[in-house]
């Protein structure tokens, strides 16, 4: 059954800790045999990827097969369900122009001693993007990843994506070539970070790559980064809804289930003023479970890390939320804004009774790759940003560098680094020695 803390009861602050701490990831022992099959990818290239692939996914591909071609993603079009084609469109049209606000100005000024500063923003080169096969398998997450990178200007998006027994789902290619994704291949798995971070003959090597994945694909990212970068690791989805007695518990139920049907681990919290409401929600919870086709998934999440937490204010939410730090925050009370004003730690924040996060996962415009498991006291969801890089640029001439070379000269000597003073004394004209 999912938690129940009341912050009115003595016990609040000891049971509240121990739910904050409590694991939700399942640690597998996979860091080894991703560190065998990434060397081996290393070092033979296709080679150990077309085996790994025909092993693991029981595909048999050759170079020629492993990437798909124009005509198979057509083909994968013509598959998909015109309504849903156009809601895809309208999703990858309000996402980009979201995107596209997200896209920073280059700086530059003169300082008051003369001397230009500023920076350039300039895009990743290439980037990869994996997406998992299965059920996870969101033609969403596709365009929730690529389309940033593609506002950002990055020229090159190599997916990859698994074909167990040769399934893939059809939507997931025509979002691919609707978010603009430029290579596809049928590799998943440890292989397939491999690849995309060394390269093979057949796949040329990005610089970063991105996209959720299972713990081999999470163990894989992490040991590749630094010769590339990667985005967050995701963990399991989290939605936590803070609700007045108001709100019809029907709805409030659904969004809470919303969630836990990604994943047993995922973890659903209601915080409310009203013990009745709470009480409402849950057996609406349990009437849903009768009837949702993944209530399997959603009941295991709802009643292993679920939660209904009992405040005796709803201005005493904030400081829980906070503490939590969730992925999705849903106020569905009757003034969202005044109590957004003090929640600091919210991957995205959905406001009042009509906005249900599901409503971000799709189509809103905002990014749905958000930080899980409390990182988003530190973190940021997916933006145009993670595909961007910065150059600071400096220009000192001739009149504003005697303003600032001398005290350069004075820490640099204090660091015993002499050439450092000499390249700034021989423009200052105070090397006497050099002449
Ligand atoms: N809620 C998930 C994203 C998603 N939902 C994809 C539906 N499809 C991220 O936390
Ligand atoms: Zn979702």
């Amino acid at each position: 059954m999912p938690y129940e803390l009341d912050k009115t009861a003595s016990s609040f602050e000891q049971d509240f800790k121990e739910f904050l701490e409590a694991r939700r990831d399942s640690e597998q022992a996979v860091d080894e045999i991703v560190a065998a099959i990434i060397d081996r990818v290393r070092r033979e290239g296709d080679a150990a990827l077309l085996e790994l692939t025909e092993k693991l996914d029981r595909v048999p591909l050759s170079a020629d097969t492993l990437r798909f071609s124009k005509r198979e993603i057509d083909e994968a079009e013509r598959l998909c369900e015109r309504q849903t084609l156009e809601a895809l469109e309208l999703a990858t049209e309000r996402i980009s122009d979201y995107h596209r606000r997200q896209k920073p100005e280059d700086l530059s000024y003169d300082d008051a001693t003369g001397v230009r500063l500023g920076h350039r923003w300039n895009a990743i080169d290439a980037v990869g993007l994996y997406v998992p096969g299965g059920t996870a398998s969101y033609p969403s997450s596709v365009l929730m990843n690529a389309i940033p990178a593609k506002v950002a200007g990055v020229s090159r998006v190599a997916m990859a994506v698994p074909t167990p027994d040769g399934q893939v789902a059809p939507l997931v290619l025509a979002a691919a070539r609707m978010a603009g994704v430029d290579e596809i291949y049928r590799m998943g798995g440890a292989q397939a970070v491999a690849a995309l971070a060394y390269g093979t003959e057949s796949v040329a090597p990005v610089d970063k790559i991105t996209g959720p994945g299972n713990a081999y694909v999470a163990s894989a990212k992490r040991q590749v980064f630094g010769h590339v970068g990667i985005d967050m690791i995701a963990g399991p989805s989290e939605i936590l809804v803070v609700a007045d007695a108001e709100n019809d518990p029907s709805w409030i139920a659904a969004d809470l289930l919303s969630q836990a049907e990604h994943d047993t681990s995922a973890q659903s919290i209601l915080i409310s003023d009203d013990a009745d409401f709470l009480e409402k929600v849950k057996r609406q919870i349990e009437v849903y479970l009768q009837r949702l086709p993944r209530s399997e998934i959603a009941g295991e999440s709802w009643h292993t890390h679920g939660a209904l937490i009992r405040v005796g204010q709803l201005d005493e939410a904030a400081e829980l939320v906070n503490r939590v730090a969730p992925e999705h925050l849903e106020l569905a009370v009757a003034e969202p804004e005044q109590l957004a004003a003090h929640i600091r730690h919210a991957g995205a924040i959905f406001l009042g009774r009509h906005t249900p996060e599901a409503l971000g996962d799709y189509l809103a415009g905002p990014n749905h790759v958000l930080p899980t498991g409390r990182s988003a006291r530190f973190s940021s969801g997916l933006s145009v940003l993670d595909f961007l890089k910065r150059s600071s640029v400096i220009q000192a001439t001739e009149t504003s560098l005697p303003a600032v070379g001398p005290p350069a000269m004075t820490l640099a000597r204090a660091e015993g680094l002499d050439a450092h003073a000499l390249s700034l004394a021989v423009r200052l004209g105070l090397d006497k020695q050099g002449d």
